[in-house]
């Protein structure tokens, strides 16, 4: 699928302000992808289609994920927040068509990310929380500036806050998130 039929497809399955979250994220992963000199193009289509999953039911998300022989842990069971990215990794193949293995593997891992991820992994991951509609975060402005300049060290500022964050709410940590921490951390400042 081209990119703008993507797009008018997402606006009829993403509430209003998702659809609008969406949009954000593809054009900030857009000009991340300039800064880094990696494909604007494949960047934007990944950001578009990040959160394509997120406005399912919790059931249909599970039983995306299991006909495709994805795990679905105990913790992403209990937190179905969690759960729209890959569910999101399928939906992204199977509705829109999407072939692409890296795109494909940004939108799986761009809620808890994972060890060691590659550019776009890392591109994907910071867009969804710099995009100019964000607010709620804790030093936005600082890690809006790091995200052009460092992407491991982008990475460790976000998963700290999002460790810090996620410590006062009463959801668990995901082990992956928490791995990611561990491998990212040393970048940090
Ligand atoms: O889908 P978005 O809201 O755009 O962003 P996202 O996919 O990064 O999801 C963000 C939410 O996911 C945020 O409320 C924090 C939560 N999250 C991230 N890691 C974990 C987590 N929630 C739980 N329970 N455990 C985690 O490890
Ligand atoms: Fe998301
Ligand atoms: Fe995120
Ligand atoms: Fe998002």
């Amino acid at each position: 699928m081209e990119r703008e039929e993507i797009q008018k497809r997402l606006k009829k399955e993403l509430d209003k302000n998702r659809y609008e979250h969406t949009l954000g994220v593809m054009y900030t992963a857009g000009s991340l992808a300039m800064a880094y000199g990696y494909d604007y193009e494949k960047a934007m289509i990944a950001g578009l289609l990040h959160d394509c999953a997120k406005c399912l039911p919790t059931e249909k998300k599970i039983s995306l994920c299991e006909k495709n022989d994805i795990l679905v842990s105990k913790v992403e069971r209990e937190n179905p927040g969690l759960l729209h990215a890959k569910a999101g990794m399928v939906l992204a193949e199977e509705a829109y068509g999407v072939k692409d293995p890296q795109i494909l593997h940004a939108i799986k891992v761009h809620t808890t990310g994972e060890p060691d991820m590659n550019t776009l992994d890392k591109i994907i991951y910071i867009a969804d929380y710099i995009e100019p509609l964000r607010c709620e975060a804790p030093h936005l402005s600082i890690i809006r500036q790091i995200a052009f300049s460092d992407l491991n060290q982008c990475m460790a500022e976000i998963l700290y806050d999002t460790l810090h964050y996620l410590s006062g709410r009463k959801g668990s940590v995901d082990p992956t998130t928490q791995l990611t921490y561990q491998f990212y951390e040393p970048y940090g400042k």
